[in-house]
């Protein structure tokens, strides 16, 4: 009897993930989406004539300056290129590592050993504790994600950010989505080598709602495909400050971070555009002014030093969900 040889043959998704994860050979960036040739820019996409106040209390630069597009070959898919002023920046790297990671979030390292502020605990000695830094890979917030099950639950929910949850408002909204909620959040920490593998985000209650992703620090090559990993991805260059927004068809398509690649510009650094703020500046009723004004001019010293040394080397990926349907408070709504 003649053996038949089964060959699996490789989905589409994983030849292109391992071709641009190589170090030998390393990939060519000449299939990468061209902003100019694949894209089309959409402006005053939700027809808002007027910024929103609460641009600048965010980091933001007003809605005239936003550029945004949305691509020939994934429906669904928006990019805004970096809309945020260099403080802007700087605050919410700071926000991902100094309070992001404290407790009662949940971060990786919690199955090791039990670490109540992590970025205090770095800090600590007399010499920066390098093999904690790269220890901290995500941290979760608001509904927490359980990666073994993929289930949420109210047991393990926190007090989603304010702020964070602003954000993701002013976004949602000039993008015309005028009831996202942000309730669920996975910050995920990059190292030089780090790869995130291909999955689709199917675990929220809501798959209606649209998913936000904010990008931070050293560059990155995210790849997109389609429902099935049969489907060739699109590979996208995600720069510091650039919000990917996944909704309609894109919602549910399978993606992956195959490679960081060094920033070719540091947008945190770059003061010329950023004006120290003033609570005179922004009126609004939404979240603690003084508070925010506070911590987004205080970047501007020394108190940075260390906050820049890590960014210099590794990328932050904030990734806010919805769980909820519509006007539900809890899962059990
Ligand atoms: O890092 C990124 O850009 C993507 C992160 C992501 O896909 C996720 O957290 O589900």
């Amino acid at each position: 009897m003649k053996r038949v040889l089964e060959t699996k043959v490789e989905d589409n998704f994983m030849i292109r993930f391992k071709y641009y994860k190589s170090n030998k050979p390393k990939p060519s960036l000449e299939e990468v989406i061209k902003i100019q040739n694949d894209t089309i820019e959409v402006n005053n996409i939700s027809n808002i004539i007027e910024n929103d106040p609460r641009t600048k209390l965010l980091g933001l630069k007003d809605f005239t300056n936003w550029k945004t597009y949305t691509f020939k070959k994934h429906p669904g898919l928006f990019l805004i290129l970096n809309p945020f002023t260099s403080l802007g920046q700087r605050f919410w790297i700071r926000k991902c590592l100094e309070e992001y990671p404290k407790k009662p979030n949940k971060t990786n390292i919690d199955i090791e050993r039990n670490i109540e502020d992590w970025w205090s605990e770095l800090c600590k000695g007399e010499q920066w504790d390098r093999k904690l830094q790269k220890k901290l890979r995500w941290t979760t917030l608001g509904y927490h994600h359980n990666w073994d099950t993929k289930v949420y639950s109210e047991e393990n929910r926190d007090v989603f950010p304010l702020e964070l949850a602003e954000l993701c408002d002013v976004v949602a909204q000039y993008l015309g989505y005028v009831n996202f909620n942000a309730e669920a959040a996975i910050v995920n920490y990059y190292h030089m080598g780090s790869t995130l593998s291909a999955h689709t985000d199917h675990s929220e209650v809501n798959l209606e709602a649209p998913l936000f992703s904010f990008s931070f620090g050293q560059s990155a090559i995210f790849l997109i495909g389609g429902h099935e990993k049969s489907y060739e991805p699109s590979a996208i260059l995600l720069n510091s400050g650039d919000i990917l927004v996944m909704s309609k068809e894109a919602r549910l398509c399978y993606h992956a971070v195959p490679k960081i690649l060094p920033a070719l510009n540091q947008p945190w650094n770059n003061h010329e555009e950023s004006k120290i703020i003033t609570c005179d500046d922004v009126k609004t009723k939404y979240i603690n002014i003084k508070k925010i004004v506070t911590e987004m001019n205080r970047n501007v010293d020394n108190e940075w030093t260390c906050f820049g040394s890590y960014v210099q080397e590794s990328r932050i990926n904030v990734n806010v969900r919805q769980v909820l349907m519509e006007n539900r408070k809890t899962l059990d709504d």
